[in-house]
């Protein structure tokens, strides 16, 4: 185990890259998908059935737990990997992003943002200096920076002034986070949709410096293609020795397009929340497991995956838990849903080490069918 942070390219092929991220609590393979365990639980799953699916790394919300069971009691009985029993690495977003969509009679000024709690109303205030406290409280290896992300669309003056307020604040956020040898601080670059503002926020993080660069702000409405049109550009404005992480992406064609334009890091609620909704990922395309024709159907869910879930039972027992309701389908299919995320980053890895992404790419997509399967 080594003390320090690092991360090491190993591979690239066109824009994409392979790497290691190395934490004192372990190793991130990247490409990395970081399933979402925002109330210090991956919903339905275990931790050792999250890590079994393949995952190196966690992400955890500073908002939810700041309102329950708030930071300072996580850290007093040990910090959140002891209190989830997650050993290793957790990265943790700062909290400005949720309350924009989460919290009610939100007031944002120069200072921060305060806000009422979303479960009960109480009043709450969020800073920069404040996120931070509160992800070293709970004990995150990757902290994020405190930002500020308007839904897309806005005009290019409020996507600029709110950009401008995170630049002030991300160096708010690097004072406060201080030196926390073994432990990184990443940036978020923000602009929306405009090559010139995510060009000034790129330039205006990396002058502050950081151990990892965010690109924000994107899969907030704008569509696929918009989102696309950024990453072609957005990843090369970072440093190409550090992390470049997408936040809060996304579907299985948006992970694999954002690797092909050279993100490192990913992560969304996607495959755990669709599993609790009946909806599954798989390599031919999405299956709607309460839909009818699944009530007969003796096949597995996919018959080429290797989680629990595919090994052990039918189409028709997925639908029949999914439709009594009962606790089992979450669990069968989140674990599937979260095994086959790993299994594409694994895919990738493996192409672009191999330098065979464009093939890798071209047959992920030749096997895909639109809408459900
Ligand atoms: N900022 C932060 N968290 C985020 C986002 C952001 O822009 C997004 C945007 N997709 C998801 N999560 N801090
Ligand atoms: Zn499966």
């Amino acid at each position: 185990m080594s003390a320090a942070f690092s991360f090491a390219l190993t591979a690239t092929d066109g824009a994409a890259r392979s790497g290691v991220i190395s934490t004192p609590r372990g190793e991130i393979r990247t490409p990395a998908f970081m399933p979402v365990g925002t109330a210090a639980t991956v919903k339905a799953m275990m931790p050792e059935s999250v890590r079994a699916t393949g995952a190196d790394i966690l992400l955890g919300n500073t908002y939810h737990l700041m309102l329950r069971p708030t930071a300072e009691r996580i850290a007093r009985l040990g910090g959140l990997h002891r209190f989830m029993n997650w050993e290793r690495p957790i990265l943790t977003d700062s909290g400005g992003f949720q309350v924009m969509s989460l919290a009610e009679l939100r007031k944002l000024t120069e200072e921060g943002v305060t806000f009422r709690s979303h479960i009960d109303g109480s009043r709450h205030r969020l800073t920069p200096e404040r996120s931070m406290e509160i992800q070293k409280l709970l004990g995150s290896d990757i902290v994020m920076c405190f930002d500020e992300c308007p839904a897309l669309p806005a005009d290019d003056k409020r996507v600029a002034e709110s950009m401008r307020l995170s630049m002030r604040w991300a160096a708010r956020s690097k004072e406060a986070f201080g030196d926390r040898p073994g432990h990184a601080l990443f940036g978020i670059q923000q602009g929306g949709v405009t090559q010139e503002l995510r060009a000034e926020s790129a330039e205006a993080l990396r002058a502050i410096g950081f151990d990892g660069y965010a690109i924000g702000g994107l899969a907030v409405g704008e569509g696929q293609e918009a989102m696309f049109g950024v990453l072609d550009y957005a990843p090369g404005m970072l440093p190409e020795d550090k992390p470049r992480y997408l936040m809060g992406v996304g579907k299985p064609d948006d992970i694999v397009g954002a690797v092909a334009r050279g993100v490192d890091m990913m992560d969304c609620v996607l495959p755990s929340r669709s599993g609790r909704t009946g909806q599954a990922f798989t390599r031919r395309g999405t299956v709607n497991i309460k839909n009818a024709r699944h009530a007969n159907d003796p096949r597995p869910l996919d018959e080429d995956c290797t989680c629990p879930a595919c090994r052990n039972y039918s189409r028709a027992y997925l639908h029949h838990v999914f439709r009594a309701q009962e606790i089992i389908s979450s669990m069968l299919l989140t674990w599937h849903n979260l095994h086959y995320f790993q299994e594409i980053m694994g895919g990738m890895r493996a192409a672009i080490a191999e330098g065979r992404f464009a093939a890798w790419q071209a047959a992920f997509h030749a096997g895909r069918a639109e809408g459900d399967i």
